[in-house]
């Protein structure tokens, strides 16, 4: 179980174990270096013109006023880009996206201008003095409607286009599904949404361009997760030959998926610095943030599942309406345009599943794959541990009791599910009956079928089902989920036709301290750090003698970068085969230098020793000099230890959990509070349980965040109503209780440490146990269901019977 006790720092780890993070004396004395800190000589700064339209033909634009402001440069719009062919750029999912508008608007918010100027309120007051003429069209909201024969059709530059469809997806098997529907005694449906939401990371996204015309070199600062990925598309988009091209990713104040795709923006100010020969900088203010990038989710499911009377669960099936806006720009593998979706299965041992996705075109922004996502493993875990709530309300068993008949057995893994996963590690039940036992489960349901006697009693006074003062209504939810992390094996995952691997490079100086370089990028999950920990346990190098480089496109191995939690399964793991690769090399000069024979050296950690002879030996800093020095080594052996690799996962991980939360719903207002949290998790091998917990803490305070506050939604015109953090609530530790964790440890057979991700399960596994109990608190009131954000007047809508507030 977990204890949040840190050893003292003379006590540091060599290896796993509870460190502080490297990386935070400098951010905690204010002294990160984030993209807005980069100032250039000479550099200008560029603000995007956005559309107030969702929906509207663009007739003219009149730049003259903007270009006349003594302080403007340039000002760039769609159809100078068109007639240089960067008008439309790719994006990760096998669609076009606008840089800047040209024939029409597709959603509010949509970058239309680019003003460059000397300083960043003369650009934002430029933006005033261009004249865009709009012709209004008919706005698509509803993702519903988008496939009706009336509906607007979003993309018509996109030749015979007649319709707002993008992609039907299916997996697993639908007649088997329609077997055991046949005959199974229960079947029970359930329509839900997981709505839009957004990453809101602190920082914002931005760049600073800086071409260099008479090196015809790019160097580009840039928010960005997956730095070589991105450089290799500006090369392929831009023409621009890919070794001229530098991607410096410096540290990010948060990613969260936001930080993925590639924005107009980093297009725009690039093409500016082309133009006027200067540096250009563009960083987005928090409106910009929320209406025009990434979001997540935003995904209409309808969950059936079948069960024998006594709970045994047949099989289950979904139906799901996907709206990603008026840009396909999610980013997941290529094969997957649903992502990992079809992990819906769960974490039960089932005869059949199948799941259908139709993606569609609405006047939102693009995106859907962003915020701790896990590539959709968050919906697909949502609406399974719903169902599985909904079928215990149906059969009148306890949901926890429901998911231990169900559960996988240990004996199982690796285990193929009914979509094609498999598996590759786990034992679920020990984690559940963990974090039963951590939270009281007996004895919490206990209390509450006492309070709901008294709640009874005092109601039937009242008239309305226990209206009234006092009293609060008590819900105890529980989740269980199993996630798919570490895209992945090359030969089911691309992006854009790059296979999804990872390089590492290490390099072990004359005296024995290391370099280590990575090509996946840090958003705070201390990276510098951990990956250290994984050098230090392999080789016996302090981990404050590793420095680990990460996030320049000039100093690192290609890789695909950071997003999905793939960094510790692809990136860790490349980590730990590059270092294993130096210690057989350290054990050939070793070897050369004890004058034995290599067969007959031992390790132990950051020392090899001659077999039989402890005292004859040579430690990992010793072998380093020999290595570097005049040490004579065998024919054909070259001097120094450095080692690279490159990493192909043979398996995604699957970490999974156990989540039970406790809620209390005051009667008279709707208003939930989270009493406590109790997680559960296993991520296999723990590198820094320290880290780990707060990945924990962040996630399952995210997911609170989704579950009761937050959300981005529209009207009916498509103004977006979601735009500030005034409408947009983020939870504070104000909402949140002491988050109490605990976790179990079960390796992945596959990878070389054994460690699966960890950076998304606590929003992957958090939602639907807060939703689960706030549905049990509502039992008296006969509710079912009712969707995310479960604000004070959804919930006090619920228990009148509605399904939105008036
Ligand atoms: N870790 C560990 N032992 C394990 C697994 C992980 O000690 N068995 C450590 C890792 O070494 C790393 C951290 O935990 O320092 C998260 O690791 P991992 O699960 O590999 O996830 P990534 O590093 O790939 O991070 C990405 C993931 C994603 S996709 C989102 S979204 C998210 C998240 O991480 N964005 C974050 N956590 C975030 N945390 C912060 N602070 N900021 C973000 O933007
Ligand atoms: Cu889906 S959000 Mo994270 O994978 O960068």
């Amino acid at each position: 179980m977990a204890s949040t006790e840190l050893p003292p720092q003379e006590e540091r780890p060599i290896g796993f174990g509870r460190m502080l993070r490297k990386e935070d004396p400098r951010f905690i004395r204010g002294r990160g270096r984030y993209v807005d800190d980069i100032q250039l000589p000479g550099m200008l700064h560029g603000a995007i013109l956005r559309s107030p339209l969702a929906h509207a033909r663009i007739a003219s634009i009149d730049t003259a006023a903007a270009m006349a402001h003594p302080k403007v440069h340039a000002v760039i719009t769609g159809k100078d880009l068109e007639a240089q062919g960067l008008a439309w750029m790719p994006t990760l999912s096998a669609d076009v996206c606008a840089v800047l508008a040209t024939d029409k608007v597709r959603f509010q918010g949509q970058e239309v201008a680019f003003v460059v100027a000397d300083d960043r309120y003369s650009a934002r007051d430029a933006l005033e003095l261009i004249d865009v003429e709009y012709e209004p069209l008919p706005v698509l909201v509803d993702a519903k409607k988008a496939l009706d024969p009336d509906a607007p059709i979003i993309r018509d530059e996109i030749e015979g286009r007649t319709d707002n469809h993008i992609f039907d997806w299916e997996s697993g098997d639908a007649a088997a599904c329609d077997e055991v529907f046949a005959r199974a005694d229960v079947v029970v449906a359930q329509d839900m949404l997981y709505p839009r939401v957004h990453p809101a990371p602190m920082e914002t996204c931005g760049c600073v361009a800086d071409y260099d015309r008479v090196e015809g070199r790019l160097t580009l600062w840039e928010t960005s997760q997956a730095p070589h990925a991105h450089r290799t598309l500006f090369a392929l988009v831009a023409g621009l030959p890919e070794e001229r091209i530098r991607v410096v990713s410096p540290d990010i104040g948060g990613g969260f998926g936001n930080k993925v795709g590639i924005y107009p923006g980093y297009v725009c100010a690039t093409v500016a610095s082309i133009v006027t020969g200067k540096p250009v900088k563009w960083m987005e203010d928090r409106t910009e943030n929320l209406v025009s990038t990434s979001f997540a989710r935003d995904y209409h499911m309808r969950g059936e599942i079948a069960a024998t009377k006594d709970g045994k669960i047949l099989g289950i099936r979904t139906r799901v309406l996907a709206d990603h806006g008026a840009f396909n720009t999610t980013a997941q593998p290529t094969k997957y345009p649903a992502g990992f979706f079809h992990i819906f299965t769960g974490s039960y041992d089932i005869e059949a599943a199948h799941c259908k996705v139709t993606g569609v075109y609405t006047n939102k922004a693009g995106g859907g794959v962003a915020y701790a996502c896990s590539f959709r493993v968050t919906e697909a875990v949502y609406l399974v541990e719903r169902m599985v709530d909904v079928l215990a309300a149906e059969l009148g068993m306890d949901p926890a009791e429901l998911r231990m008949k169900n559960l996988l057995k240990p004996e199982q893994f690796p285990y193929e599910n009914k979509t094609g996963w498999v598996y590759d590690s786990g034992d679920y039940p020990t984690a559940l009956r963990m974090a039963l036992d951590m939270v009281g489960y007996d004895e919490l349901r206990r209390e509450q079928a006492e309070k709901r006697r008294a709640h009874a009693e005092r109601g039937s006074g009242d008239g309305a089902a226990g209206g009234g003062a006092g009293g609060e209504l008590m819900g105890i939810g529980v989740a269980f989920f199993t996630e798919t992390v570490g895209a992945g094996p090359r030969k089911h995952m691309d992006i854009v036709g790059l296979g999804m691997s990872d390089g590492a490079e290490l390099r072990i100086h004359p005296t024995g301290k290391a370099q280590l370089g990575i090509s996946c990028q840090t958003q705070g999950q201390g990276h510098e750090t951990t990956f250290a920990q994984i050098v230090a346990e392999e080789l016996g190098i302090p981990p404050e003698d590793v420095e680990v480089v990460h996030g320049d496109t000039d100093r690192t191995p290609f890789g695909l970068g950071t997003y999905g939690s793939r960094s510790t399964p692809v990136s860790g793991a490349a980590t730990a085969v590059v270092a294993r690769k130096v210690r057989e090399r350290a054990r050939i000069v070793a070897a050369a230098m004890l004058e034995a024979s290599a067969d007959d050296l031992e390790w132990e950690k950051g020392r090899f020793f001659v077999k039989g002879d402890p005292s004859r030996g040579a430690t990992i800093q010793e072998i380093a000099m020999g290595a570097h020095g005049t040490v004579e080594l065998p024919e054909g052996i070259e001097p120094g230890l450095d080692a690279e690799t490159v990493y192909d996962p043979p398996n995604l991980t699957f970490p999974f959990g156990a989540y039970v939360c406790v809620v209390d719903v005051d009667p008279g207002t709707g208003v939930v509070k989270v009493r406590r949290f109790v997680a559960v998790d296993d991520c296999g091998t723990r590198i820094n349980p320290m880290i780990i917990e707060g990945q924990i803490h962040g996630g399952l305070t995210d997911g609170v965040g989704m579950a009761l506050m937050q959300l981005i939604s529209f009207d009916e015109e498509g103004n977006c109503l979601g735009g500030s953090f005034m409408d947009y609530l983020v939870p504070t530790a104000l909402e949140v209780p002491e988050w109490e964790t605990g976790h179990t440890v079960t390796p992945s057979p596959h990878h070389p440490i054994g460690a699966k991700g960890i950076g998304e399960s606590a929003t992957v596994g958090s939602p639907p146990a807060v939703v689960n109990a706030v549905i049990d608190a509502l039992e008296p009131y006969g509710v079912r269901h009712a969707d995310m954000p479960l604000t004070p007047a959804r919930v006090w809508a619920a228990m009148q019977g509605r399904a939105e507030p008036p």
